[in-house]
């Protein structure tokens, strides 16, 4: 095989590179994913024209390998800049398409446009109603708390996986401050400031560090609790299938599970049939056909010890329940995400009260 010169090197590259920068000028005037993958192809490709002249390298005389070694490599970098500036190109178009085809128009009236509540918004004033109707008192907390109402005084002990930055936000430079990861916190705050008889409710924002198809980052629970003397798990079946009777009528089915919680003994978990395959099995519910809504059991007497109170005298039973997966299946959501995107068309779906 004949050896190659720098000089014959260089000439086919540039005229490759001219085609390339002529190529490149086209498409940035008719953006498409085919457009850009046909040019790196024709270039880049295994059979591409920059890629045939960088496999004569092999027979470039010794002394120009160098240089030519460097002349490639710059060319290749300059084709593989553009490619990628086509790309960004290409997705800034698409998401101004996107947005112009829901263009919505400012300057209409008000009035013409009726608003309507948040589902969550919807489901917590239902729930609500509810717990009112039995009796219980609406209480409110801090959503950023101390570890000790989040954790400690619930019986977590100190090396519980929960307290694990992988689970908790912490709050940077404040110490032992956590963003709430549930609204148990509220059991804790609740019963350091009043004395038994207690039927509390507590509903609001809760904080982990989740996203998937039933999980947000921010999310909301609805904590109650009844505590008194001679309270027993045959009270809290009661009122769990009241509220959940109210909601669902007797549409889905419910079960009860035990299941563990250290501010709790016994425990258990509520689970709901998945409204999405009616029991079936499918990718919302894991293909288990059932999807979990919320925690519950009798109050461990360690939390009666934490604030004070005695738990030879009181008994009283507690439950959490997530409101954005009642709404889900309440509403017959496909993904738990949807209800914090702020997408009007699905929200104007929902009434106005
Ligand atoms: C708790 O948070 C307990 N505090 C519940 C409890 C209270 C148990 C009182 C006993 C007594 P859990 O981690 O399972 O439990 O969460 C309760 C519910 O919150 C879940 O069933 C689910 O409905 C909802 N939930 C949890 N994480 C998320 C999330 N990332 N996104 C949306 N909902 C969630």
């Amino acid at each position: 095989m004949t050896d190659i010169d720098i000089a014959s090197l260089t000439k086919q590259t540039e005229s490759v590179s001219s085609e390339f920068e002529k190529d490149f000028a086209a498409t940035s005037n008719d953006l498409s994913h085919k457009a850009i993958e046909d040019v790196r192809i024709k270039y880049l490709g295994r059979k591409g024209l920059f890629t045939a002249i960088s496999e004569q390298m092999r027979s470039v005389k010794k002394e120009d390998r160098p240089e030519a070694g460097k002349l490639l490599n710059s060319v290749k970098k300059n084709m593989e800049s553009k490619l990628d500036q086509l790309r960004t190109l290409e997705k800034k178009a698409a998401l101004t398409a996107q947005l112009d085809a829901k263009a919505y128009d400012v300057s209409l009236p008000v009035a013409q446009t009726a608003g309507s509540l948040h589902p969550v918004t919807l489901m917590r004033r239902t729930l609500l109603k509810e717990f009112r109707n039995l009796g219980f008192i609406v209480y409110d907390g801090p959503e950023m708390d101390l570890e000790d109402y989040n954790f400690s005084a619930l019986n977590f002990k100190d090396d519980h996986p929960a307290r694990d930055m992988q689970d908790t936000f912490f709050v940077k430079d404040l110490e032992k401050t956590v963003l709430r990861t549930h609204t148990s916190n509220i059991q804790i705050h609740a019963m350091r400031n009043e004395r038994p008889p207690m039927r509390v409710v507590a509903p609001g924002r809760t904080y982990r560090c989740d996203s998937d198809l039933t999980h947000t980052p921010m999310f909301h629970q609805i904590e109650g609790f009844i505590i008194d003397q001679n309270i027993s798990m045959a009270d809290m079946k009661g009122v769990i299938d009241t509220f959940l009777k109210a909601v669902f009528g007797t549409d889905l089915e419910t079960r009860l599970r035990p299941s563990y919680f250290p501010f709790v003994e016994p425990g258990g978990e509520v689970d709901l049939q998945c409204v999405a395959c009616r029991g079936k099995g499918c990718r919302i519910c894991s293909h288990t056909g059932w999807l979990e809504i919320g925690g519950l059991g009798m109050i461990h007497p360690n939390v009666f010890e934490a604030v004070d109170l005695d738990s030879e005298r009181y008994t009283g039973f507690a439950f959490g329940f997530g409101i954005d997966r009642i709404a889900m299946l309440k509403y017959g959501l496909s993904d738990l995400r949807q209800l914090f995107e702020g997408d009007q068309a699905f929200l104007s779906q929902f009434p106005v009260n």
